[in-house]
């Protein structure tokens, strides 16, 4: 596995500064995992990308929500019906610029045609918009909150496996705040009642059977506010898990 490290920060207009240094920070923890939840040996290879021309790979750690959007640009090029499921507290389609930052990125992908509506997938949502409810209903894209993951975890994972093999390419993309801000507390924006570490593996873990080609993203890990390195090891538990 080719781990791409993008040391970016500035789509988070400095709401989050200090992402930048998560990429090295999780790849320390990542080397003191001896083996995964499926007993595998964590190979992997890593090197640095500019946000400019993104270099091909097979999971990028960020950095801010904002690179997922060059990311998807360069990887979804060949691809005939890109998939792509993104775990976040927020939907990411507030519009606010005309460049796309760690808010808004996901907007500027839809509105490009990046990526199709109806291939969207979003998990864990919580505190979104008003404006971003409102968009996501009107375009068709499918969300499910936390609240809806709380009372049918199993059920929704299904209809999520379902669709996903549909795709000839899936993009995962994980902002760390999908996690409960007790075990994830060095991110920007804090989001109580999220996912247990345990939900996001659970989903990630069912996931990882999918056969179709697969690339995952990690974003918006701050090891300036994280307290004990827990939000880093647990983002290291889940690159663990992808490899
Ligand atoms: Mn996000």
């Amino acid at each position: 596995m080719k781990i791409i490290k993008i040391k970016y920060s500035k789509g988070s207009l400095g709401k989050n500064n200090g992402t930048e240094s998560a990429p090295n920070e999780i790849l320390k923890e990542l080397k003191n995992i001896w083996l995964n939840e499926s007993f595998k040996e964590l190979k992997f290879t890593s090197e640095d990308s500019d946000i400019k021309n993104i270099k091909e790979g097979d999971i990028y750690l960020g950095g801010d929500h904002s690179i997922t959007e060059p990311i998807i640009k360069k990887i979804s090029k060949n691809s005939k019906n890109f998939g792509l499921i993104v775990f976040d507290a927020h939907p990411d389609v507030y519009k606010e610029f005309e460049f796309p930052t760690h808010g808004d990125w996901l907007y500027h992908l839809i509105e490009e045609g990046i990526v199709k509506k109806e291939n969207i997938i979003l998990i864990g949502i919580r505190n979104p918009d008003i404006k971003e409810i409102d968009y996501l209903e009107k375009n068709n894209i499918k969300f499910y909150t936390a609240k809806e993951l709380y009372l049918d975890r199993e059920n929704i994972c299904n209809l999520i496996m379902e669709k996903a093999r549909n795709f000839d390419h899936i993009h995962i993309s994980v902002d760390i705040d999908s996690l409960d801000p007790s075990i994830a507390p060095g991110t920007g924006y804090l989001e109580p009642a999220g996912l247990s570490a345990r939900e996001l593996l659970y989903y990630i873990q069912r996931l990882s059977f999918v056969k179709n080609k697969k690339t995952f993203d990690l974003v918006e890990v701050n090891p300036l506010k994280d307290t004990n390195n827990i939000t880093v090891k647990t983002a290291a538990k889940i690159v663990g898990e992808f490899l």
